[in-house]
Order: structure tokens, then sequence, then C-alpha cells
């Protein structure tokens, strides 16, 4: 397959680099087009949440991917994203970030990154996935929300557009993956994930599930066995509930 073309488009301001994805992937725009800002006055989370960090205090972007895959593997794209930060942040200083289900990238249980995939389709009927990434560089995120940074856990002050050209970097494979070696993605995914194996209680929208975190199924969704039964979960928060024996 031809390499992707990436465009960066850099903000020193900007709402929300994935509103503003959004909307330009509504327009048609193509595969590879990345946003990147120093600030963002209205940067989201998933549910309403939001994604707070000062000016130039950590990574702040989204990726606009046209993937061949069937939009219940969309979520994939954000999974790529995850690892590909984490392999970027190995290659940069060493630290190696534990994923939690569905979209944290965490350091024992502090987020020091979270993502945020969401789905578009354009006028043509074209789907696209624009996924979000927040890494916290220098800061450790708002106060009371158990964040910290690369910087708290690996003591260097990482720019964040070095750490934005090594994950492109990274996510040129592991994008070939999800359309033609999804298993290799998965492997990876399941590897780096720190839930699996955890006792978890998942938050969804219409209840509460408890259990064990036993793996991911082919759409990586999160495998949950509970006394009675195994579930097989698509969307919600995880809590892990206490530190592996
Ligand atoms: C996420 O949501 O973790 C997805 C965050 C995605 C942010 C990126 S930044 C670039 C792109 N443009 C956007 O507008 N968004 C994406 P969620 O799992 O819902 O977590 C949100 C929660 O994380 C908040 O409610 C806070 O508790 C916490 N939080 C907010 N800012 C944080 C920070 N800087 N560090 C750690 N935790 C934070």
């Amino acid at each position: 397959m031809a390499a992707r073309v990436w465009r960066i488009e850099e903000f020193v301001e900007i709402d929300s680099t994935n509103s503003y994805l959004v909307a330009r992937a509504r327009d048609g725009a193509p595969e590879g087009l990345v946003a990147r800002a120093d600030f963002q006055t209205a940067g989201r989370g998933r549910l309403d949440r939001r994604w707070e960090a000062p000016p130039r205090s950590g990574l702040l972007a989204s990726l606009l991917f046209r993937p061949g895959v069937a939009s219940e593997q969309h979520y994939l794209a954000a999974v790529a994203v995850a690892l590909s930060a984490r392999a970027a942040l190995v290659r940069l200083c060493g630290l190696r970030p534990d994923l939690k289900w569905p979209n944290d990238l965490v350091v024992g249980d502090r987020k020091v990154g979270g993502l945020l995939g969401e789905s578009v389709v354009d006028a043509q009927g074209r789907d696209a996935v624009v996924v979000g990434i927040g890494v916290n560089l220098t800061t450790d995120g708002p106060p009371g929300v158990g964040g910290t940074s690369v910087f708290r856990e690996a003591g260097v002050t990482i720019e964040p557009r070095a750490l934005l050209d090594l994950l492109i970097d990274e996510v040129e494979p592991r994008l070939s993956w999800l359309d033609d070696d999804r298993d290799r993605l998965l492997a990876e995914f399941g590897g780096a994930l720190a839930t699996v194996g955890r006792a978890v209680r998942v938050e969804m929208p219409g209840g509460t599930v408890e259990g064990t975190a036993t793996g991911i199924d082919g759409g990586g969704r999160l495998i949950v066995r509970t006394e009675s039964e195994e579930r097989v979960v698509s969307v919600g928060d995880v809590v892990h509930l206490r530190t592996p024996a």
C-alpha cells in the first residue's frame, strides 16, 4: 500500500481539535489530516466530559482516518493511536504507559493520556473516524482527577510536536494492521492492557457489571466474567477494583 500522506495543521488556540476535524471530515477532508493545538478552550472527553490542559503542557491532537473496515471496528483506530503514543513515548524517554480499557493511557492508576474516537459520515456517505489524543507532558491535569505527566514519571520534558511526529511514524504500520493483520493489532492491545486480569467494575449507560476482565474480543471489546456469566462490553468506564495478586 502507498504511504499515507500526512498533513499537520497547528493552532495556537482552538476550541477542540476533535470538533475541528469532525467538521473537516464531514466536508470530505482526506485521510491523514492532523490537527494539533497548543491550547484548547473546549477540549472534550467522552460523554460531554472535558479535557483540560494549560497551554503547551501536553500533546493535544486529532487524526483523521478513513479505514477500510466496518464502523464496528472504528474503535480499533483509537486503539492504534493509543498503542502508537505508547511506542513513541518508549522511544522518546523509555516511559511505557499501560492502556486502560477503553481509552486511557495510565502509569499505575494515574492517567497520563486519554483518547476520544468519533465516527463521521460525510455527505457522500463515506465514513471516517477522528481520533483525538491528549497526553500530559509537563502538568498532571486538573486537581482531583488522579492524573500524572510524562515529566513526573520520566523526568523528561518532551515537546508536543516531537511526540506527534513519532506517534505518526508509529501509527503507519498499525493502521496497516487494522486493514490486513488485525490479530497483530489485537495482540499488541491485549499485551498493553492493564485491565486484563483485573477485578473491574464497568459503568455503562444502562447499568453496571462487576467481575474479572479476562480479555478482549475481535473488535477490542472487553470480556468480563461475572459470577454467573461472561459479558462482552463495548462502552463504559472501567474502575480497576484491586491490584492483581
Ligand atoms: C478522555 O475522555 O480521556 C478523552 C480525552 C481526549 C482529549 C483529546 S485532546 C485532543 C482532542 N480534542 C479534544 O477535544 N479531545 C481530544 P474521558 O475518558 O471521558 O476522560 C475525561 C476525564 O478525564 C475528565 O472528566 C477528568 O476527570 C479527566 N481529565 C481531564 N483532563 C485531564 C488531564 N489533563 N489529565 C488527566 N485527566 C484529565
